[in-house]
C-alpha cells in the first residue's frame, strides 16, 4: 500500500561527517596540546589558568560531540494528502484542539479569539472538530471574548471557506492585506472586515472598563458564573459549552455545521497547588474526554494562530499510515514568529533550531515535545505503553448525535473532573497526562513518552502550520532563555536525566539529543572563562595558546575556522542574512554569560534546597519609541540589572585588555610580550571587542531611552578597576 508520508534523507551528508570527522580530530589535538604543554614551574597563576582553559576546552568538546546527535541524519517528512483523501474521504477521526491562556492582562482575549477562529476554521469536517479553552485567569472577560467569538464563527468560517482564504486568523488575514487579492468579492470582505472590527473594539474596550455590558451578561447563561464576585485565585470550576455540535442552531450562516466550542476554567482554592500550564492541561484532557474524547489532541498556545488550514490533515497523514502511524505518539511543529526583523537583533528566529536540530532530532526516533503546536495521540499522553499489536480506534470519538446527557448534566459531570481535589491518590502529572514539578512540563511529558516505547516525528510544511509572536525586547529574550535553559537542566540533574532514564528504553544518540538542551546552560561557566582569562591574561603576559610558529596551533586555527564556517552556512541555508548570523553568535555569548549562568546557579540552589536568585530584567511595557528601535534592530536595555552589568562588564574588560596590549607594545616595542607568543590571544580579545561594539554604543555613545542606564555603565567601570587592581597583586 502507498505511504501516505514520505522520509527524505536530507543531501549533503556525507560531506558534514568527514568534516565532523576532522573538526573531532581536531579538537582531540588540542586537548592533547593543553595536556602535554603544561607551563613548566613559576607562574602560579599561568598554572590554574591553564588548568582552567583545560576544563574549558574539555566541555566544549563534549558538548560538541553532544551536538552531533542532532546533525548526523537529518530527515525531511512530506505528506500526501491526496491519497489521504482517496483512501479516507471524510472519515477522519475527531480531533480536540487545547488552548491555553492564563491573563487576560497580558494575553489580550481579542488575540486569544484570532486564535480561536484560525483553529475552528480548519480544511476539516467541522463536526470532527471540537476546539477547548482553558482559561487560568477564570476571567469573565476571556469568556465574554469566546462568547463574542462563537456568534462571529458563523460568518467567518464559511467567509473562509467560500474564498479559501489564508491565513484563517482573522487578526492575521486583516493585518496582511489592504483589500482582497480578488476584487470582486471586496464589498463582502468589507463587510466581514467591519464585523470583525466591531466585535474586537467591544472586546478591547470591554478589557479597558473591565467590565461586561449588562445586556451581554444577562443574555447567556455562562456568564452567572461570575454573579458572586470571584478572583482568579479562588473560584468554582466553571465548564461551559458555548458551541454544542449537537445542537439544531449550532450552524453557521449557510446551514454548516460549526465545530463543538468549549470555555474551562478549571476551580482554584489558594491552599491548592495547580501546577501552571501542566494542570491546565490535565484538567483539559479530562473534560474533553466527557464532551469529544477525541483520539487525537492539538495543542497551541494562545498566541498561535493557525497558518495553514491542512496541518490537520497533514498530522493525519502521520498518524494513519499504515506502516508506522502506530507507532507515532506525536507530531511536532517548529514555532514560527511572524515580527523578526531582518537581521533578527536578538537571535530569536530559531532558523537552525527548527530546519537543523528538529529535523536532525527527528532522525533518530523523533523530536522533543515543546509544548506547542504539537498533535498528540490521547492514549500516549495518557500514559499507555506502545506495543507492536496496539490498534488505535478511531472512531472512539463521542458521536454528539447519540448522545443520551444534555448538555447541561454533561457541564456537570465536566466540572467535577476539574476540581481542585480530583487528582489527589491518582497518578495524573506522573504517569497520566502532562507531568508535574518541571518548568520544563513539555520536555519531559515528551521524554517519558519516548521512554514508553513511542516515537515522534517532526512536521515542518512549506507554509508554517503555526505562528506566534515572539519576543521582541532583550529582556523578554534573556527571561525565556534563562526558563527555557534552567528547566531543561533540572530534567538532566533529576532521575530523569536523559542518560538514567533513558538508558536501555532509548537509542544512545536520543539520550544525546535530549542532553543537547539539557546541557544548554552548564555552557555558561566555561563561556565566561574563555570570555575573560584570555584576555587578562594578555595584560600580565600570562601566555595560553601555542605559539604562532608551533605546528600546535592548526588545530585551534582549524576548528574555529571551520565551526563558524559552517555555523555561518546552516544559518544562510535556511533564510538567515550574514548579519543575522553575527548578531545571532552576538546573542549565543550573551545568554551564556546571563541567562544560561542564572539558569545554572539557581538549578543547582534549588538542588540543595536554597532560595531562587532573582533574575530582574523586568520587561518594560512596550512603548512606541521602543517598537522603533526594535524595528531598527538597535538593541534595548534602558533599566537597571545586574544582568546587564555582567554584559557590559565583560565588554568592558576585554576592550581594557586589548587596549592595555597595544599600549605595552607601544611603549616595550614588544620586548616582554613577543607578538608571536600571543597571537590568538590578540584575535579572541579583539574578536570579542568587535562583536561587543553594540555594547559600548550603548554604554557610551546613544543618547536614547533605550542605551545602558548611567548606573549600569558605572557598575562595570567600578567591577572592571576592582578586578584588575586585585590583579595586579598577583604574582606572575
Ligand atoms: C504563513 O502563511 C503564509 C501564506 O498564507 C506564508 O506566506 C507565510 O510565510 C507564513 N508565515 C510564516 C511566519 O511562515
Ligand atoms: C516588527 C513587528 O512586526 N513587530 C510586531 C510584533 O508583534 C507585536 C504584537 O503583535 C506588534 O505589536 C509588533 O508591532
Amino acid at each position: 500500500m502507498e505511504r501516505l508520508f514520505a522520509t527524505e534523507k536530507l543531501g549533503g551528508r556525507s560531506l558534514y561527517r568527514f568534516q565532523a570527522v576532522t573538526v573531532l580530530v581536531g579538537i582531540c589535538l588540542v586537548l592533547c596540546y593543553r595536556a602535554t604543554h603544561f607551563p613548566a614551574a613559576g607562574s602560579g597563576a599561568g598554572r590554574v589558568a591553564w588548568l582552567g582553559m583545560l576544563a574549558a576546552e574539555l566541555w566544549f568538546g563534549f558538548y560538541w560531540v553532544i551536538t552531533q546527535s542532532v546533525r548526523w541524519r537529518p530527515v525531511r517528512r512530506r505528506t500526501f494528502k491526496d491519497r489521504l483523501a482517496a483512501r479516507y474521504g471524510e472519515q477522519l477521526p475527531s480531533v480536540d484542539i487545547f488552548i491555553c491562556t492564563a491573563d487576560p492582562q497580558s494575553e489580550p482575549p481579542s488575540l486569544v479569539v484570532a486564535t480561536v477562529l484560525s483553529l475552528m476554521a480548519y480544511n476539516y469536517p467541522p463536526e470532527k472538530l471540537n476546539v477547548y479553552l482553558s482559561d487560568d485567569g477564570g476571567s469573565i472577560l476571556t469568556f465574554y471574548a469566546l462568547w463574542e467569538a462563537s456568534a462571529f464563527a458563523k460568518r467567518w468560517l464559511p467567509f473562509c471557506k467560500r474564498h479559501n482564504i489564508e491565513p484563517r486568523s482573522p487578526a492575521a488575514y486583516f493585518a496582511e492585506l489592504e483589500e482582497p487579492r480578488d476584487p470582486s468579492i471586496s464589498k463582502e470582505w468589507s463587510f466581514i472586515k467591519g464585523l470583525y472590527d466591531e466585535m474586537t473594539e467591544r472586546i478591547d474596550s470591554a478589557v479597558r472598563s473591565d467590565n461586561v455590558p449588562e445586556e451581554i451578561r444577562v443574555n447567556h447563561k455562562g456568564f452567572s458564573e461570575w454573579s458572586t464576585g470571584i478572583t482568579s485565585k479562588n473560584h468554582q470550576p466553571i465548564v461551559q459549552v458555548l458551541i454544542d455540535g449537537k445542537d439544531r442552531d449550532a450552524v453557521d450562516e449557510e446551514g454548516n455545521v460549526l465545530p463543538t466550542l468549549v470555555y474551562m476554567a478549571r476551580e482554584k482554592r489558594p491552599q491548592y497547588h495547580h501546577n501552571f500550564k501542566a494542570g491546565a492541561m490535565n484538567a483539559l484532557i479530562r473534560v474533553s474526554s466527557v464532551i469529544s474524547n477525541g483520539p487525537i489532541i492539538l495543542n497551541v498556545d494562545c498566541d498561535m494562530y493557525s497558518n495553514n488550514s491542512d496541518a490537520i490533515r497533514d498530522a493525519m497523514c502521520f498518524f494513519l499510515d499504515e506502516e508506522m502511524g502506530h507507532k507515532i505518539a506525536f507530531v511536532q511543529h517548529p514555532q514560527n514568529y511572524n515580527n523578526m526583523t531582518k537581521n533578527n537583533i536578538y537571535g530569536n528566529s530559531f532558523t537552525v533550531l527548527s530546519h537543523v536540530e528538529l529535523r536532525g532530532f527527528d532522525g533518530v526516533d523523533g523530536p522533543l515535545y515543546i509544548g506547542t503546536g504539537c498533535f498528540h495521540r490521547r492514549e500516549s499522553l495518557c500514559g499507555r505503553r506502545f506495543t507492536n499489536d496496539y490498534k488505535e480506534d478511531w472512531d472512539r470519538g463521542i458521536n454528539k448525535e447519540k448522545r443520551e446527557l444534555s448538555i447541561n448534566k454533561i457541564e456537570e459531570k465536566a466540572k467535577l473532573l476539574t476540581t481542585c481535589t480530583y487528582e489527589h491518590n491518582t497518578q495524573w502529572g506522573n504517569e497520566i497526562g502532562v507531568k508535574y514539578g518541571f518548568p520544563a512540563e513539555d520536555v519531559i511529558t515528551g521524554l517519558t513518552i519516548h521512554c514508553r516505547g513511542w516515537k515522534s516525528v517532526c512536521n515542518n510544511p512549506t507554509r508554517a502550520a503555526f505562528v506566534g509572536v515572539g519576543p521582541t525586547t532583550h529582556a523578554q529574550t534573556m527571561l525565556q532563555h534563562k526558563r527555557w535553559s534552567e528547566g531543561n537542566l533540572s530534567i538532566f540533574l533529576s532521575k530523569y536525566c536523559p542518560f538514567i532514564f533513558g538508558n536501555g528504553k532509548i537509542s544512545l544518540q536520543h539520550q544525546m539529543a535530549y542532553s543537547v538542551y539539557g546541557l544548554w546552560a552548564m555552557n555558561s561557566l566555561p563561556t565566561l572563562y574563555y570570555v575573560i582569562i584570555p584576555s587578562l591574561g594578555l595584560l600580565k603576559g600570562i601566555r595560553l595558546f601555542p605559539e604562532i610558529t608551533s605546528p600546535w596551533i592548526m588545530p585551534y586555527i582549524y576548528v574555529s575556522v571551520v565551526k563558524n564556517i559552517y555555523s555561518a552556512y546552516e544559518a544562510l541555508l535556511y533564510g538567515d542574512t550574514l548579519r543575522g548570523w553575527w548578531n545571532g553568535q552576538r546573542m549565543w555569548m550573551i545568554r551564556r554569560i546571563t541567562s544560561y549562568l542564572y539558569g545554572t546557579i539557581d538549578t543547582i540552589r534549588k538542588l540543595l534546597g536554597l532560595s531562587k536568585m532573582r533574575f530582574e530584567v523586568s520587561p518594560k511595557v512596550s512603548d512606541e519609541d521602543e517598537s522603533k528601535r526594535y524595528e531598527q534592530e538597535i538593541m534595548e536595555f534602558g533599566t537597571w540589572s545586574t544582568v546587564y552589568v555582567i554584559i557590559a562588564t565583560v565588554a568592558l574588560l576585554n576592550l581594557v585588555c586589548l587596549v592595555g596590549w597595544l599600549c605595552q607594545i607601544l611603549t616595550s616595542g614588544g620586548r616582554n610580550m613577543p607578538l608571536n607568543g600571543f597571537c590568538l590571544q590578540v584575535v579572541l580579545c579583539g574578536l570579542l571587542v568587535i562583536i561587543n561594539i553594540p555594547i559600548y554604543e550603548a554604554m557610551f555613545l546613544r543618547k536614547d531611552r533605550g542605551r545602558i542606564p548611567f548606573s549600569v555603565t558605572l557598575a562595570s567601570v567600578g567591577v572592571v578597576m576592582f578586578a584588575l587592581s586585585l590583579y595586579h597583586y598577583f604574582e606572575v
